[in-house]
């Protein structure tokens, strides 16, 4: 630390932060929904739903897929991610523990999956499946005692969308008459 910074009191920078706000006015979203275990996953559908309609969202606005299980949840949201009709995509799913070892290779495959799919296609994808070791647990997060997950991973979704085109590389933004372009210390242009 410099001399000079030493006997300061720390904590006085304030930098703004970049943040996606809660409209869902003009974007469009996926929800991939899977169909196993679905009297959890319709639950938590009808929460995703409940969340984008608050936000503004109408029918129009929202694609909605319903896969076997689990499983199928990333393979079809990566492709309905590189369709390049969605600015966020949600994916609903319930996994429950049995007397196997099922369980742990079908929750780790879709979560992995589903992170694989967003990053690849850049497409933000709110992750909604559910991994728990009982039903009673599950119904808690569907609507009872722990909210509804769904509901979150709508906002989650809708903040997502709203955030990501902020984040375009600075040149971009130059180019659209949004801002200077920003140089390092160094003079290298930042942000490409
Ligand atoms: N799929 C789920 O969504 N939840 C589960 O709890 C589950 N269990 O336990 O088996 C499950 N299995 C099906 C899997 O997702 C695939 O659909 C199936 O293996 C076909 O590929």
């Amino acid at each position: 630390m410099p001399d000079k910074m030493r006997g300061k009191s720390p904590g006085k920078l304030r930098p703004t932060a970049t943040q996606g706000d809660l409209s869902a006015t003009g974007l469009h979203f996926g929800i991939v929904v899977s169909r196993f275990n679905s009297f959890i996953t319709e639950r938590l559908l009808a929460g995703a739903l409940d969340a984008l309609q608050r936000a503004g969202a109408t029918e129009k606005q929202i694609e909605l897929v319903r896969v076997p299980g689990s499983l199928e949840i990333p393979v079809a949201a990566k492709k309905l991610g590189a369709s390049g009709r969605c600015d966020a995509i949600i994916c609903i799913g319930c996994v429950i523990r049995g007397d196997t070892t099922h369980f742990e290779h079908v929750s780790s495959e879709v979560a992995h999956g589903v992170q694989i799919a967003q990053l690849d296609t850049g497409l933000p994808m709110a992750f909604c499946v559910l991994t728990c070791e009982t039903l009673e647990q599950a119904i808690d997060r569907a609507g009872l005692k722990s909210g509804n997950k769904g509901f979150d991973a709508g906002l989650a979704a809708i903040e997502m969308a709203n955030l990501l085109p902020k984040l375009a590389p600075a040149r971009k933004l130059h180019e659209a008459g949004k801002s200077k372009p920003r140089t390092s210390r160094h003079g290298k242009r930042r942000g490409r």
